[in-house]
């Protein structure tokens, strides 16, 4: 696009007030020195064609290849049907909600599955709308690779849409915005570099949760405020939506310094209580395969409850229930071991559908359990990648008051309020020759992002147990730690 272009544009945007200046009290409280508000377009069709043309000139300077045009609702919806219907484009609607009734489609008009889908959008901050929009025509697989926005505000959106493979195309730029308005006399220099310094200081790719609720809901998503970001466990344990079991658990991940889940696979009772209460003080979870204990007696479960309360760790049970709802109701609430009693916390496999879910919270939920979902599994040869992957965690998001996580090999959801458990961990990478592969709590925490290692045998069979467990707890807190650190601003 010409500079003239440009030029003509902000001048315009500014005179119908899409953009002002001053001192803008946001929902928070906190001020901002400029607002862009870009839905007055509606009200000047001129403009409104005006805008239109450009990004589609935009998208054929680029030479963008797409099958269909989705514009990000509400405010770009009208800019994608002038686009599509001028030059016969077809288009997307994506929903904002979903129906109760009918279809339940999140995203209205004709596709085919793989189709490339191209996002259009009036401004940004930090790009979570557009990833949003992105995430929603992902579960209806369809790709996006581009997008195009009329005003970028250069708070990370291009960074963080690059992170998640999506190019970000903007017509015009804040810091081109300000140098045209004070070129013209509609700003003066102070105003100018008072924004200039707001934007430079308040990058959202490297922001942290206060900034997120300084802005609030006036100029981001909701799903913003939870993405981004990577927030504190303590933070997390605040978020409003999170589940009160994951809220607890991530209270005494902080207060214990501990993100180390030991799973105690042993075959008698008594020296799994041994184990609980040495390596108490050390881990946040205690994982149980109940199944695999010759000794099992009825007082098992609450013993080990006492010492779940004594040393603040939650009992996982890693039952990873895979039937019908009504067969794993009765697997979990009764039967020789009566799960649900004694575990906060228990898994299962996707694989029977949304069914399975529903059965363990008829148990769980009035109990307050919560349930992770096996999204990723850390055996070689494991089927549950990709697709499968994807499904789990919508899944999981379809009943979030009771799943409350995932078992997987890394962070596979941006959403805070879930909690990312990872097994096959042990200080060094390898296997077990019967398909385990291990990856180093550093890998896991710091490259991969997930929440919590689970350790068998890196502790069980080293010949002081405690000290083991003790330095996997270290190494854990020191990843968390150091990937805080870099994300923080
Ligand atoms: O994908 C998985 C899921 C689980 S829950 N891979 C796993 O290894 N697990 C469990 O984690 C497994 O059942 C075992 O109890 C533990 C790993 O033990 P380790 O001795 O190999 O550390």
């Amino acid at each position: 696009m010409e500079d003239g272009c440009v030029e003509r544009l902000v001048l315009k945007l500014h005179e119908v007030s899409g953009v002002k200046f001053g001192e803008y009290t946001l929902k928070s409280g906190l001020l901002t020195p400029i607002y862009i508000d870009l839905r007055v377009l509606v009200s000047h069709p001129a403009l409104m064609n005006q805008v239109s043309s450009l990004i589609y000139q935009r998208v054929q300077d680029e030479g963008l290849q797409f099958d269909s045009l989705c514009g990000v609702p509400y405010t770009a919806l009208p800019l994608a049907t002038i686009i599509c219907s001028r030059h016969e484009l077809p288009m997307l609607i994506r929903r904002k909600e979903a129906k109760d009734y009918g279809t339940k489609r999140m995203v209205e008009g004709s596709f085919r599955q793989g189709d490339t889908c191209l996002i259009i959008e009036d401004t940004v901050t930090s790009g979570c709308s557009i990833l949003e929009t992105a995430e929603v025509l992902y579960k209806e697989g369809l790709k996006v690779t581009d997008a195009v926005v009329l005003m970028d505000r250069e708070q990370g959106a291009a960074e963080m849409l690059a992170s998640r493979g999506i190019r970000l195309h903007s017509l015009v730029s804040i810091f081109k915005l300000l140098e045209v308005l004070q070129a013209a006399d509609r700003i003066d220099a102070k105003t100018a570099q008072s924004v200039r310094t707001f934007i430079l200081e308040n990058n959202m790719f490297r922001c942290s949760l206060s900034f997120f609720f300084f802005y609030g809901e006036d100029s981001l998503c909701k799903t913003c405020v939870q993405r981004s970001a990577e927030l504190s466990y303590a933070d997390r344990a605040k978020l409003p939506n999170v589940h009160p079991m994951a809220s607890r658990l991530l209270t005494a991940m902080e207060e214990k310094q501990s993100n180390l889940c030991v799973s105690a696979d042993v075959t008698s009772s008594e020296e799994l209580l041994r184990l609980a209460d040495t390596l108490g003080p050390a881990i946040c979870v205690l994982k149980t395969h109940v199944d695999i204990l010759q000794d099992y007696t009825a007082a098992f479960g609450q013993k080990l409850q006492a010492l779940a309360e004594k040393h603040n760790f939650l009992v996982f049970e890693d039952r990873k229930f895979a039937d019908i709802g009504n067969t794993v109701k009765h697997q979990y609430e009764g039967g020789l071991y009566q799960i649900s009693s004694w575990s906060h916390m228990v898994n299962a496999h996707a694989v029977p559908g949304p069914g399975v879910v529903k059965g363990l919270s008829a148990v769980g939920k009035p109990l307050g359990r919560g349930c992770l979902l096996i999204a990723q599994m850390s055996s070689q040869g494991s089927l549950a990648t990709g697709e499968y992957t994807r499904a789990v965690l919508a899944m999981a998001e379809e009943q979030p008051d009771f799943v409350i996580g995932f078992i997987c090999g890394s962070k596979i959801t941006e959403r805070p309020e879930f909690i990312h458990m990872t097994p096959g961990v042990q200080m060094q990478a390898g296997g077990d020759g019967l398909g385990q592969q291990y990856a180093t709590p550093e890998e896991v925490l710091y490259e991969k992002g997930s929440d919590v290692i689970v350790v068998g045998r890196g502790i069980l069979e080293a010949p002081d147990r405690l000290k083991a467990a003790e330095s996997y707890r270290k190494s854990g807190w020191e990843a968390y730690t150091k990937r805080l650190g870099h994300s923080g601003q």
